[in-house]
């Protein structure tokens, strides 16, 4: 089974999107086994956003991850890493379609509520940067036979 990692980012947490974006993913089917309420530190946002480092919005990305809280997340189940990108809509939230998180709950480029990981192995690298292998629950749910053919 294929895991990503998910962020809902400061001002979705601030503006109480938590509990409804947990439950778009459940209700999909897609198993949580790994969460966390945290306030990053600077390091581990770097290394998350490294690829942008030198872009213009960086200083700005930076802040905005490190003014709250953000609620961390791994998701588990059949093309987890596509299926939550899609769900999640286009980076910027007034392109985003309508149905998907950034779609419906934002409006500007740098307050988009949510990051997903974009593809398996960026998936596999950004949950090594946060959350130990211990910190994540292997189990079955109960409607996984239904769920899979
Ligand atoms: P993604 O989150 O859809 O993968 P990326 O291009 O990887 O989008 O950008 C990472 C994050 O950086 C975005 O989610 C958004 O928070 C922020 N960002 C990207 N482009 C801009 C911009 O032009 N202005 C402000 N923030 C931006
Ligand atoms: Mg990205």
């Amino acid at each position: 089974m294929d895991r990503t990692f998910v962020m809902v980012k400061p001002d979705g947490v601030q503006r109480g999107l938590a509990g409804e974006i947990i439950s778009r993913f459940e209700a999909k089917g897609l198993k949580l086994v790994g969460a966390k309420l945290e306030l990053l530190p600077e390091e581990r946002v770097v290394e998350q956003y490294r690829e942008h480092l030198e872009k213009p919005f960086f200083p700005g990305l930076k802040a905005y991850i490190m003014s709250g809280p953000c609620f961390l997340m791994v998701w588990e189940g059949k093309g987890a890493v596509a299926v939550v990108r899609r769900m999640v809509g286009a980076t910027n939230p007034a392109e985003a379609a309508p149905g998907s998180i950034r779609g419906d709950f934002a409006l500007d480029i740098g307050r988009n509520v949510i990051h997903a990981s974009d593809s398996p192995e960026s998936a596999v690298r950004e949950l090594g940067i946060h959350f130990e292998a211990e910190d994540l629950v292997g189990y079955s749910r109960i409607d996984e036979p239904v769920l899979y053919e």
